[in-house]
This record gives C-alpha cells, structure tokens and sequence, in this order.
C-alpha cells in the first residue's frame, strides 16, 4: 500500500502537501477537514499535515493551537510526537523549518511558504492587498466555488498541489484551469457584494456602527459567501455578525445559526470564541466564532436574537 499525505482543503493545506511531496517523493494526497480527519484511520507510513493529529501516522505537521490543545488534553507531549507540530502562521511554515535542517527548498517553494504565512492568517496591511490579483490570491480564490461538490474541489487541489511542488506560483497562474476558475469566484464576489449592500445594518444602539449585521434569515437557504466581503462594502465596521436560518432535512428549524468575525485589519484583543462559549452558544477562535440560537418558536426565536445582539455589542464596546 502506498503512503498517503492527509491534508487540509485549503491552501495552506496544499502548500504543506507540496513541500512534503517535494521532499520525500509522496503523491497520493488526500484532503480533509478537520472533523473529517478524525473519522480517518491513518497508516503508518502516512504524514498528516495542517489537521488533528490522528494516532499512528507517521508525521504530523500543524500550526493550530487549538490541536496542540487537544494533545496535550489526551496526555501527551506534542514535542514528543514524530513531525512537527508548534504554534506558527502556518503548517507549510512549520515543514520548511523541519526538513531546512537537512535540506534547502528552491526559490519557489520559500516564496511559496512566505505568501502561506499571509493567506492563513489574513495577514494582510491593507483590503486592497487582500484582493489584488497577485498569484497567491488568484491561486487561493480558485479552490472555493460555490457551485462545486467537495469531491471536484478536492480533484481540483490534487492537480494544484503538484503544480505547486514544481512550479512558481506566477507560473501556475497562467494555466486556463486557472484563469477560468478564478474568473467564476470573481464573479460570484461582486454577486456577494450586491447583495451585502442590500442587506447590511446595524442596530440603532450602535450608534459607532461598530458590529456590521448581515441578517440571512429570511432566506430559504444558507447562504455562502466570504463575510470579509462586508468590509470593502464598510471598512470602518470593527465586526461582522452573520445570522442565517438552521435547517433540518431541508426546513427552516425556530434555531438560528451565528457566525461572528472580527475585521482583519483591526487590532483588538477581544476573544470572540470565547464570548460565544461563556454565552453558551458556541465557540472558535479570537477572531473568528461560531454558534447557534435555540429557540421554541418565532416570538421566542426574535426576543433571543434580540437580547444576544445587545450583549454582543456591550461586549464590543467594552
Ligand atoms: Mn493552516
């Protein structure tokens, strides 16, 4: 049986795989999330990078806290564990600091590793550098469409991976695969703009217009869009609340889901992941949370969303 590289669906999660597949020759890529991952037996020859660590692979690579986190909550040191795992902008960072002890990346790949860095954290100075057409960005706004299954993304991430591991990303972008991919994403965004102008508030009590609410309850569908889209639309807004209906086999259910991020250019210590945690509504992480409203019926359903929007911008505006 040949290894398997298991990686995150995202950028991050191919450039890892490129750099492992650079070094030791793996090509066999198969891409998760991380729930996903977990349901997954691993092999021991196989390498998990930019995931949950799962017992018994061979390596593992990652960056996320929050997975150090849950090792160290099984018992075991992280340290300790084949790979590499640490706190860093991201796992493809994490796997050129590990094998750069035995052996140098090309030019490429350390260009690869840096432009990594900025896409996993939103590590962007300005909205313009976050939507200007450089190959990261044009690369990166290729693996989501909206229209597509998650079995044809993770086709499309597999041919990218090996593009990435041998090629430049400025060469990459001149492949009609992409150019047509990232022409459907561009326009899908002015799509999501359109229709977060329509839709976007703020309470009368923010008074600042601090906490930009895009409120999709009324649709029949969840709506997938890129909420940092919110700010080309309001760049001063500190705050995205987005309130979409919960469905269940397809109807409407009286719960109502939340999703809560900060503006990637603002500077705040606030923990949103953890605000959704103490309210008992969900969680995440400092910058980006997630949750749900539970309610009996409409009346109910209005007084909670109600009461939790006014703690939430208390909490903001302390
Ligand atoms: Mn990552």
């Amino acid at each position: 049986m040949s290894a398997i590289i298991y990686t995150h669906c995202d950028f991050d999660g191919a450039a890892s795989a490129a750099l492992v597949s650079f070094i030791t020759g793996m090509e066999i890529f198969k891409f998760a999330t991380p729930d996903n991952i977990r349901q997954q037996g691993v092999n021991g020859e196989d390498i998990v990078c930019d995931l949950p660590y799962i017992s018994g692979c061979h390596l593992w690579f990652d960056h996320h806290s929050s997975n150090l986190q849950e090792v160290r909550d099984r018992g075991l040191n992280p340290d300790n564990l084949p790979g590499k795992a640490v706190v860093a902008p991201s796992a493809a960072q994490v796997i050129y600091d590990y094998y750069r002890e035995q052996q140098d990346f090309p030019a490429y790949l350390q260009e690869l590793v840096c432009a990594t860095n900025i896409i996993d954290t939103m590590g962007y100075k300005s909205i313009a550098e976050w939507l200007e057409p450089a190959p990261w960005n044009i690369i990166n706004e290729t693996i989501n469409i909206n229209s597509e299954s998650f079995p044809a993304m993770c086709h499309h991430l597999n041919w990218l991976t090996l593009e990435l591991r041998q090629k430049s990303m400025a060469e990459i972008v001149k492949s009609e695969k992409i150019l047509q991919r990232y022409e459907q994403n561009l326009a899908a965004r002015e799509r999501e703009l359109d229709y977060i102008r329509k839709i976007y508030s703020f309470l009368p009590e923010d008074t600042e217009q601090k906490m930009l609410v895009l409120d999709c309850s009324e649709l029949s569908y969840v709506p997938k869009f890129n909420k940092n889209l919110a700010l080309v639309v309001k760049p001063e807004a500190e705050y995205t609340l987005l309130i979409a209906s919960d469905f269940n086999f397809g109807r409407k259910t009286n719960n109502l889901k939340i999703s809560l991020s900060k503006n990637f250019l603002l500077n705040s210590d606030k923990k949103l992941g953890e605000f959704l945690e103490v309210m008992n509504i969900g969680g995440g992480h400092d910058n980006a949370a997630g949750g749900m409203i539970r309610s009996e019926n409409k009346k109910d359903r209005l007084r909670k969303l109600h009461n939790f929007q006014l703690d939430l911008l208390d909490f903001l505006q302390s």
